[in-house]
Formats: structure tokens, C-alpha cells, sequence
């Protein structure tokens, strides 16, 4: 391939044996260096608020059919920073660093033009699966979200197809003090162009976003060669309470642009810039945030120092090897930090119903409030 270093080629030719024959959670494989990303998972649902203003919009939105629109217009405008993001900065799909367990990201966006502040609580809750547990909040336009992620991988004609496990809902507080819940499902992916050494990802099948007021979003995923022939595309339709047929149509280029069918209006265009999360500076990061928990495996990779990439890296995992063995010993359980563990969302089950989910129930993980950003708890007076 021509992306793949030459002295990396027996390796990569391996590494891709290997992802055909383990199915299910790649994300322990080892990678040849030229595909190694120094971004960890956890800083990934910070793809979903980087058009703030999108997600502020939300709540100017003043019927239950113009919210379900605001909210499929800021989905839609996620897709380009969530699935071709490492291609633009990074050149083509790498491998992520495999978070550990109890792994922190927290990050915001500041209060500009009136649009409110915008929050993010991220942990990884699960290391064997992975699994990563996020809250996105803008208290002062009464928008929530809570979700998780995990991965389940196949290898299937050259390409590896990522089912994704887990689900996101978003609370929005409405003026009347009423609040409406979205439920909103995620693609499947496909990831080809593996044999070249150039990875990228393409969208599948179907999405759903359903509110509580009935309303739904049905969200088809299409790339090269499929209805527009063009890669990356997307239908997506919105029908109202108690109906399939669709009152409005957006077709279009989820990483360019797209069109409100009815109107002729452009719906989502997301060429212009975005805005990357702020984090702290490291040197005054908690030790279990993500880029200070990797730091150096981070810089071995960047530096084309692979050497201290795996050096630092096998540190990390001793340490958690270490702790998994000592809580064993000890008959006690690693406790998560800002989610609380839950077999069935119920949320989940009300509106998947209305779509038929699949599955059925979900489990989730529930925000408890006590991130950096929420205010410290009054303690009572004695
Ligand atoms: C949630 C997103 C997810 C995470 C990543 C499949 C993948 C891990 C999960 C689904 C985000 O909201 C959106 C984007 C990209 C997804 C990643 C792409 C990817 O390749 C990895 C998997 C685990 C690999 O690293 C496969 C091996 C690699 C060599 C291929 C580039």
C-alpha cells in the first residue's frame, strides 16, 4: 500500500490478518506506529458540541416541529468533525489510544454572542469493552446530554463494520417548565481504504432521533456508488406524531452541505470552522485527564518516538494490571467517578418504542452532577 511505510509493511499486512480474525473489540490490537493516533476515546464526544451555537439554537426554537429540526440540524452537523475529523488533522483514520478505566476528559465552550456556556464531563467507564460515558450541558439555555459509546467490530470484505453500542438522550427544558426528551441512535460505520494504509470512515444503514413530542427524525446513511453516487451522503426524513410519511425531507453532503427539500433552503454547511473544546493546561490536569494521563505516549507518538510511545504505554497498562489485581485481593470494585451505572434507561425504552429499536432496552450510565464545572453543594449549617 502507499501509506504504509515500507518497513512497516509486514507489520500492517499482519495487523490486518489479525482485525479479520478477532471480531468483536479491536481496540487491544497492536498497531504498527504510522496508524497511531495520540488522541485517546475519551476526547471524542467532544464532537458533538463543536458548532456550540448549533446546540444553543436548539432552544430558540419555539414549536415541537422546529425543535425536532434544530435538533437533527445540529446532528447532522456533528457527523463531519465525528467520522472525518483524523483524516483532516491526521491524515487519514488512525488507531485511538485505548482508554483505561476511570479515565477523565472534561473540556468547554465559553458564553459568546449570548449563546450560553457549554460543558463536557467525559469518563471511561469500561476498559474491557470499551465503554465511554459523556454529559454535555448548557445550563443557561436548559439543554442536557447523556450518552455512551461502545464498539462492535466485524471484518467483512476488506472493510471493518463498527456496530455502535450505546445511545444518547438530550433533556430540554421548555419555557412552560415542561421538558422533552430526544432520543437520539447512532450509525453504523464502515471502515475501507484498510489495505491501502489509508483508513476512512463512511456511514451505513440508518439513524433515529426520536422526541418525546412524537415527532421523528429517520436518518439514511449512503456513500459512493448508492442514491447520490457521492460519498458521505445522507436523506433524512421528519414525520410527525403518529405517522410515517414524511412532512419534511433534508437530503444532502453530511461533511459539505445539504438542502431542506420543501424550501430549496440550505440545511446544514458545516466548510466553515469549527471550535475545539477548551481543556486545561496539563500541568494543571487532575492525573487520571486523558492528556495528561498520556502525555508522554502522546509525545513518543508525535515525535515519531515509538520507542518511548511503547516504553510509556506499557507503564500505563502495569499500573492498571496492578490495580485490577489489588482490588481482587482486596474484594473491592473500581467506582466510577461522575456516572452511576444503570441495567435499563427508560427514557430508551418510551421513545424507542415509537421506532421499534433495536434493541429493545439499553442500559445507561447517569450523570451525577459532581463534575468540575457544577457548583460545589451548599453544606448545610450546623
Ligand atoms: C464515538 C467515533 C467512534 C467513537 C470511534 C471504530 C473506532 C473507535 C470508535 C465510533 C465517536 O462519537 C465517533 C469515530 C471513530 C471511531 C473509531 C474509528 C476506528 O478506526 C476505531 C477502531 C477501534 C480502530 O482503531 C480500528 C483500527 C484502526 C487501525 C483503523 C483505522
Amino acid at each position: 500500500g502507499e501509506a504504509v511505510p515500507a518497513a512497516q509493511k509486514s507489520s500492517w499486512a499482519s495487523f490486518l490478518k489479525s482485525i479479520a480474525s478477532v471480531s468483536g473489540d479491536l481496540s487491544s490490537l497492536t498497531a504498527p506506529p504510522f496508524i497511531l493516533s495520540p488522541i485517546s476515546l475519551t476526547e471524542f464526544p467532544a464532537y458533538w458540541c463543536e458548532r456550540p451555537e448549533l446546540f444553543a439554537a436548539i432552544a430558540d426554537a419555539t414549536t415541537d416541529e422546529d425543535r425536532s429540526v434544530a435538533v437533527l440540524k445540529w446532528f447532522i452537523s456533528t457527523l463531519k468533525g465525528q467520522y472525518t475529523s483524523r483524516n483532516e488533522k491526521l491524515g487519514s483514520e488512525k488507531k485511538p489510544l485505548n482508554p483505561v478505566l476511570g479515565e477523565l476528559f472534561y473540556g468547554y465552550w465559553p458564553d459568546l454572542n449570548g449563546r450560553g456556556r457549554t460543558n463536557l464531563v467525559v469518563e471511561q467507564v469500561s476498559h474491557h469493552p470499551p465503554i465511554t460515558a459523556y454529559y454535555i450541558s448548557n445550563a443557561s439555555k436548559g439543554l442536557y446530554l447523556q450518552g455512551h459509546n461502545a464498539q462492535k467490530t466485524s471484518f467483512s470484505g476488506g472493510s471493518i463494520i463498527v456496530k455502535q453500542l450505546g445511545h444518547a438522550t438530550l433533556t430540554v427544558d421548555l419555557p412552560n417548565g415542561d421538558k422533552e426528551e430526544f432520543l437520539i441512535t447512532l450509525p453504523r460505520l464502515r471502515i475501507d481504504g484498510l489495505w491501502y494504509g489509508s483508513p476512512y470512515i463512511e456511514l451505513t444503514e440508518n439513524s433515529f432521533i426520536q422526541s418525546s413530542t412524537g415527532w421523528l427524525s429517520t436518518i439514511e446513511y449512503k456513500g459512493k456508488g448508492y442514491f447520490s453516487g457521492k460519498s458521505h451522503t445522507f436523506k433524512a426524513i421528519l414525520s410527525p406524531p403518529g405517522s410515517n410519511n414524511a412532512k419534511r425531507t433534508f437530503e444532502g453532503l453530511w461533511h459539505l452541505t445539504s438542502k431542506d427539500l420543501k424550501s430549496g433552503h440550505t440545511f446544514t454547511d458545516v466548510q466553515g470552522p469549527k471550535e475545539e473544546v477548551n481543556v486545561a493546561i496539563v500541568e494543571e490536569m487532575d492525573d487520571w485527564e486523558s492528556r495528561k494521563l498520556w502525555q508522554h505516549v502522546a509525545k513518543g507518538i508525535r515525535d515519531g518516538d515509538f520507542e518511548t510511545a511503547s516504553r510509556e504505554k506499557s507503564k500505563i497498562e502495569n499500573e492498571q494490571r496492578q490495580r485490577r489485581k489489588d482490588e481482587l485481593a482486596a474484594g473491592t470494585k473500581w467506582e466510577l467517578k461522575h456516572f452511576e451505572h444503570i441495567e435499563s434507561d427508560p427514557t430508551y425504552e418510551r421513545l424507542g418504542r415509537f421506532f421499534k429499536a433495536n434493541p429493545p432496552t439499553e442500559d445507561t450510565y447517569i450523570y451525577r452532577h459532581n463534575g468540575p464545572y457544577d457548583e460545589v453543594p451548599v453544606v448545610a449549617a450546623a
